[in-house]
């Protein structure tokens, strides 16, 4: 009886975690491509929104160029707060709330620089073209 229910709220919590996950992409029309890289005094600025995943999940980025990697949370109390970037031995907790800035080196063409939650469930890539 007990493993009946625990497979019942599973399902409850596995469908509504799908429709929230799906009203949310609904609601959030894709950002233009590049919209959240922007180039600084010479440095690029990368910004990443982390709060129950990443967003942008894709960015494309300049090769070659030394790179702050911003990544913003507001409210963020999931585990997307638990970031590793393990191309350049990065982990963190973030604020729950703020700005974090992760110094990337210039990165080679074709580089694919990927930042992944503690679980392994959300990730985000950034492309160096
Ligand atoms: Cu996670």
């Amino acid at each position: 009886m007990k493993s009946v229910l625990l497979g019942m709220l599973i399902a409850v919590i596995a469908i509504g975690g799908g429709i929230f996950l799906f009203s949310r992409a609904g609601s959030q029309p894709a950002a233009p491509a590049g919209s959240n890289v922007a180039v600084v005094e010479g440095k690029q600025v990368v910004t990443i929104n982390a709060k129950g995943g990443y967003a942008p999940r894709v960015t494309v980025a300049k090769a070659g160029m030394a790179t702050d990697l911003k990544i913003v949370t507001r409210g963020t109390f999931d585990c997307s707060s638990a970031l590793t970037i393990p191309s350049i031995g990065y982990r963190t907790n973030l604020p729950p709330s703020g700005e974090t800035v992760v110094e990337v080196p210039p990165q080679k063409t074709g580089t694919k620089l990927q930042g992944v939650c503690s679980m392994g469930m959300y990730n985000f890539s950034i492309a160096f073209e």
